[in-house]
């Protein structure tokens, strides 16, 4: 971990089966960062307490995104990958930081409001202050950047308040995170409705690759990805299915759209919906490999997952214990 380059925070929720759009949006860049930021990644398993989750299921299911994350090349020597949960601090500083939100604030958070409506049965209070548990992450680890998406970029606006009010009491406590806005956003969209982005959560299965989809699956999932009645090859978003198509052909390959537009002149839909498949399935196959490799050898997933829990710890402890200091807490006494 480069410890004399900028810090850079983010992180998954362990809940839904992971998709193409999440590896391609954003695991696959967090990997590219490595070397210009010391990277700190986490598997946010608290916050995915906000939905009941199946005990066994649920930590099997943490393990796995770690695992994930290694097998998508991010070097656990390197970066910091841990699980929220084994660094208590995080919800030591969101119950803190919670006393410097407003009601106000949380209420105006447009997740909050989609997930309440969507889930009104468990409307509970920490999805209410989701957005604060997510402020701690960030601002424990004295945080530069944070790549996150577009859905995101509320909530890292509210932890830039929170910090800045915060700040402006006791002294600069806190770094001041910006967003990361990555090279290429790769949006990619439902293969069976190319207006909406592809999703874990989207009830139709042959809408999302999954990152655990088998070869043969993948494959018929983009044969069967809806097109348009053209008949041409191009770019464009007057045929988003078709666009979306070459995003995902152009995000695995690292081809240009121009490239592959002129390698695909003159051949039909279903050609390049065969090559979209091979191409995915040489992105995930390999990865899927290399998970399996990982599980297969329990002692060393268990010694990066206490490792890096305890590094995680010596950087979030030394904020929170300055925070502590600030506000007046009693430190223990040596
Ligand atoms: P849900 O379906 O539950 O809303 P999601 O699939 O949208 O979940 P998140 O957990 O919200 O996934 O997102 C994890 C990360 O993956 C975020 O950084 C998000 O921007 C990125 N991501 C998710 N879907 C896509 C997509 N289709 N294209 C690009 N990036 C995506
Ligand atoms: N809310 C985010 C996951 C998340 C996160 C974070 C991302 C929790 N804590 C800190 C970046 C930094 C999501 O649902 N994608």
């Amino acid at each position: 971990m480069n410890k004399d380059h900028k810090v850079l925070y983010s992180g998954m929720q362990a809940t839904g089966n992971l998709t193409l759009g999440n590896y391609l949006g954003a695991l696959k860049n967090w990997v590219s960062l490595a070397d210009e930021y010391e990277c700190y990644y986490g598997v946010m398993d608290l916050h995915s307490l906000t939905v009941r989750q199946d005990p066994a299921e649920f930590r099997k299911r943490a393990r796995a995104l770690l695992t994930l994350y290694i097998a998508a090349g991010i070097d656990p020597e390197k970066n910091c990958l841990y699980l929220q949960s084994s660094v208590p601090c995080h919800a030591e500083l969101a119950w803190i930081l919670d006393c410097f939100t407003y009601m106000g604030e949380l209420s105006r958070m447009t997740q909050f409001k989609d997930k309440s409506a969507k889930h009104a049965d468990n409307v509970n209070a920490g999805l209410f202050t989701y957005p604060v548990l997510m402020a701690a992450d960030i601002l424990l680890y004295q945080t530069d950047v944070v790549p996150v998406g577009q859905d995101q970029l509320q909530h890292l606006e509210i932890t830039r308040d929170i910090a800045q009010r915060f700040n402006s009491i006791y002294g600069d406590v806190f770094a001041i995170p910006e967003p990361y806005i990555g090279k290429v956003g790769a949006k990619i969209m439902s293969l069976q409705d190319p207006s909406k982005k592809m999703s874990k959560s989207d009830e139709n299965p042959n809408a999302s690759i999954y990152l655990m989809d088998d070869p043969d699956t993948i494959r018929r999932k983009c044969k069967r990805a809806i097109t348009d009645s053209e008949a041409t090859i191009a770019y464009r978003d007057e045929q988003p299915g078709l666009k979306n198509l070459f995003d995902i052909y152009c995000t695995c390959t690292g081809k240009s759209s121009d490239e592959a537009v002129a390698e695909f002149q003159g051949q039909g839909y279903g050609q390049l919906k065969e090559a979209v498949g091979e191409a995915v399935v040489g992105i995930l196959k390999p990865m899927q490999d290399r998970m399996a490799e990982i599980a297969a050898d329990k002692s060393y997933l268990d010694r990066v997952i206490k490792e890096n829990a305890e590094r995680a710890y010596y950087s979030a402890n030394k904020t929170l214990r300055k925070v502590k200091k600030k506000i007046g807490l009693t430190e223990m006494p040596r």
